[in-house]
């Protein structure tokens, strides 16, 4: 298929002049056409962009090689941001696609109606359009799109069990990629809050360098049951009623998202990166809960850096401070 992938070009939701892979095609009666899908890429089964629109997968088509209009806007952003995220895998962890055999990365937008969130569905990533009063289009967000590819990758490596703790490193681990490869800040979310969202104090989703600067269970992050304030120390835990949010998943996520945050203020973000990325791909399991998670962490840090270097001291110190102390 590679021959058929050729550049194209696009206007993102929030204007950013985007360059994309596309293909052509030509078929009978229509003319020809151009799909954003992405065969670019040695050894990975394409990047695939699909509207929703009409309640069925379509492959999003145009009729030039030019996607600007309002309708294209949300595609441009899932398919484009798609690529940095494949791109982020393969170069700092040699990891090729979700499941690191080049499966196909597929998105689809316009789900739903003014639906105001984003998910993996154990497949590929969809997106709602946001009912632009608390969220604009949820794939203009790289840091959201990241979070959502990384369920897949930790499908295909931990498959950490959505549920309690382990559903919430699965969260976390979600958070902290997403944050990594969206530029240098320590939020999710920042670039889909609405105006009226901005205008309640609600500048992002989530918070790693204070995650207790929001409460939890609002209408900006349905989970929970409005009381208190996201964790950021395991002295805080939340313990929900029942299986809300599937017990806290996005809530106790902070606690190692605040981990995670502490020690890249040492280290940097890459050898962050390396360390967790090392503790999901090749320690953590189904059912492994918090403090398991400290032993994977702090031996990737051996792994990677050595027993006693500073690496090793930063990734501890980080759960530590947040209260994951064995
Ligand atoms: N955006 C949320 C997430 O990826 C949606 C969900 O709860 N499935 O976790
Ligand atoms: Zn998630």
């Amino acid at each position: 298929d590679q021959y058929k992938t050729q550049n194209g070009s696009g206007t993102g939701v929030l204007g950013d002049h985007r360059l994309l892979h596309i293909s052509k095609s030509k078929a009978e009666n229509e003319g020809t056409t151009f799909q954003l899908a992405d065969y670019s890429h040695e050894g990975l089964d394409g990047i695939l962009t699909y509207d929703y629109s009409n309640n069925k997968l379509e492959l999003f088509s145009n009729k030039s090689a030019s996607f600007k209009s309002e309708f294209d806007r949300p595609a441009v952003d899932a398919h484009y941001n798609s690529e940095q995220v494949y791109d982020y895998y393969l170069n700092e962890h040699g990891r090729n696609s979700l499941d690191n055999n080049g499966m196909p990365i597929q998105s689809v937008v316009h789900y739903g109606d003014n639906y105001n969130n984003a998910f993996w569905n154990g497949t590929y990533m969809v997106y709602g359009d946001g009912d632009g009063e608390f969220f604009i289009p949820l794939s203009a967000s790289l840091d959201v799109a990241a979070h959502e590819m990384t369920h897949g990758v930790t499908s295909n490596s931990a498959n950490l069990i959505y549920k309690f703790q382990s559903g919430a490193l699965n969260e976390a681990f979600s958070d902290i990629f997403g944050a990594l490869i969206d530029d240098s800040d320590w939020e999710i979310g920042e670039d889909i809050m609405a105006p009226a969202a901005v205008a309640d104090g609600r500048t992002s989703l989530r918070s790693l360098s204070d995650p207790s600067k929001y409460p939890v269970g609002s209408k900006y992050a349905p989970y929970g049951n409005g009381e208190g304030m996201y964790p950021s120390h395991m002295d805080e835990f939340y313990d929900l009623p029942g299986d809300l949010d599937n017990g806290g998943v996005h809530i106790n996520s902070s606690i190692i998202n605040h981990a995670a945050y502490l020690t890249a203020q040492d280290i940097g973000r890459e050898k962050l990166g390396d360390i967790y990325y090392r503790a999901l791909t090749h320690y953590l399991t189904p059912t492994s809960d918090f403090s398991d998670a400290r032993q994977a962490i702090i031996q990737s840090a051996v792994d990677l850096y050595g027993e006693g270097s500073s690496e090793v001291e930063a990734a501890t110190g980080g759960l530590d401070s947040v209260g994951i102390t064995e």
